[in-house]
C-alpha cells in the first residue's frame, strides 16, 4: 500500500514504515499546506499526519480520495474532523500510550519552574542582572504539601498525579465521567478553589475550548499556578495573560497555545509565566514510539487485522 508521511519522522521509524509500505515522506519537512493534503488524499492508501495537519470535513469528503486510513503521530485528534471521517468511512488511529510518561515529566517540569521561578532566574542571570546570593532572593513556592488539582483523569493524568505524589502533594481530580477513585472533586469550579496547582488533561476541540475562562480564574487561588500540557484552546489566553499581570494568580506553565506557533503577545511579557514549545512528547524514546505505534495501527490495518488504537 502506498502511504503519505505529513513530516520527516526519525530515522528508525522511517526506515520501518519504508520496509512495510511504498512511503513518500514530506521531503521539505514544513508543515503541508491544503492542496498537498488533497493530493494525499486523492494519491495515497494510507496518510500518517501530525498535529500540524487539518484533517476538516472537506478533506475528508474529498471526491476522487482514495486514503481510508489516517494513522495519526500523536494522541490527541483535535485536528482531525472524526465526525466526517466516520461518515465517509474513513478510519482513524492514534498513538495514546507512546507519550504518557513524556507529557507527564513536562507537566512536572513546567510545575517545578513555574513554582521555583526557574525561567524568571535564568533571564535574570543570563542578563547580568544577578546581584548574588541573599536570603529572600527570588523566593518561589514549594510543591511539598500542596494540592495538584488534575482536570481529566486519562493516562496522562495519572502519570502526572503518581509524579507528584512523589513530591510529597495531596492529589486531587475531576472528570466529566465521575472517575469513583479516590480525589475525585464533583465539579471543576470546587477543584479550582482547592486546587494550589491546577493542571490540564481533557483532549481538545469544541467541547473545551476556554474550560478555563476569567471566571474559572477568579476561583483559583491568588497563590495557584496554572499548568498546560493539553491543548492551548482549553485556556482563554487573553483572560489568563491578564490574570498573570493583576497577579490574581501567581504563575503558569505552558507548553501548548490557542494559535500554534503564535503565542499572545501579552503572556509573552509575563515574567511569571513558563512557556515552552510544545515540547510534550519531544523525546527521541517517545517520537520514536510514537511512530512505532502509527506504524503498528497502519501494519494491522493493510493485514485486515484488528486495529490497536482506533478512535473513528
Ligand atoms: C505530539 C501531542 O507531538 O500527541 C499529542 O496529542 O500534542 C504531541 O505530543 C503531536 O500531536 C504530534 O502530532
Amino acid at each position: 500500500p502506498s502511504l503519505y508521511v505529513t513530516r520527516r519522522l526519525p530515522g528508525a521509524v522511517e526506515a520501518r514504515l519504508t520496509s512495510l509500505f511504498d512511503a513518500s515522506f514530506n521531503p521539505d519537512d514544513a508543515p503541508r499546506t491544503r492542496i498537498e493534503l488533497e493530493n494525499a488524499m486523492r494519491e495515497h492508501d494510507a496518510i500518517l499526519p501530525t498535529i500540524t495537519d487539518r484533517l476538516d470535513a472537506d478533506l475528508l469528503a474529498l471526491p476522487g480520495r482514495r486514503a481510508r486510513l489516517i494513522a495519526n503521530f500523536g494522541a490527541g485528534v483535535d485536528h482531525i474532523d472524526l465526525a466526517a471521517a466516520q461518515a465517509n468511512g474513513v478510519v482513524v488511529t492514534n498513538t495514546p500510550d507512546a507519550l504518557t510518561d513524556a507529557t507527564a515529566d513536562i507537566a512536572i517540569l513546567l510545575m517545578l519552574m513555574a513554582a521555583r521561578r526557574a525561567g524568571e532566574g535564568e533571564r535574570e542571570l543570563r542578563a547580568g542582572r544577578w546581584a548574588g546570593w541573599r536570603p529572600t532572593h527570588m523566593m518561589g513556592q514549594a510543591m511539598g504539601g500542596k494540592t495538584l488539582g488534575l482536570v481529566g483523569y486519562g493516562r496522562i493524568a495519572r502519570a502526572t498525579g503518581l509524579r507528584a505524589a512523589a513530591f510529597g502533594m495531596r492529589v486531587i481530580h475531576h472528570s466529566r465521567r465521575p472517575s469513583g477513585e479516590p480525589g475525585y472533586v464533583d465539579t471543576l469550579e470546587t477543584l479550582a478553589e482547592e486546587a494550589d496547582i491546577l493542571s490540564l488533561h481533557v483532549p481538545g476541540g469544541a467541547g473545551t475550548r476556554h474550560l478555563v475562562d476569567a471566571a474559572l480564574i477568579t476561583r483559583m487561588k491568588p497563590s495557584a499556578i496554572l499548568i498546560n500540557t493539553a491543548r492551548g484552546p482549553v485556556v482563554d489566553e487573553a483572560a489568563l495573560a491578564s490574570a498573570l499581570r493583576g497577579g490574581r494568580i501567581a504563575a503558569a506553565g505552558l507548553d501548548v497555545y490557542e494559535r500554534e506557533p503564535a503565542v499572545h503577545p501579552d503572556l509573552l511579557a509575563c515574567e511569571n509565566a513558563v512557556l515552552l514549545p510544545h515540547l510534550g512528547s519531544a523525546t527521541i524514546e517517545t517520537r520514536t514510539a510514537m511512530g512505532m505505534q502509527a506504524a503498528d495501527n497502519l501494519e494491522a490495518f493493510f493485514t485486515g487485522r484488528e486495529l490497536p488504537n482506533r478512535v473513528a
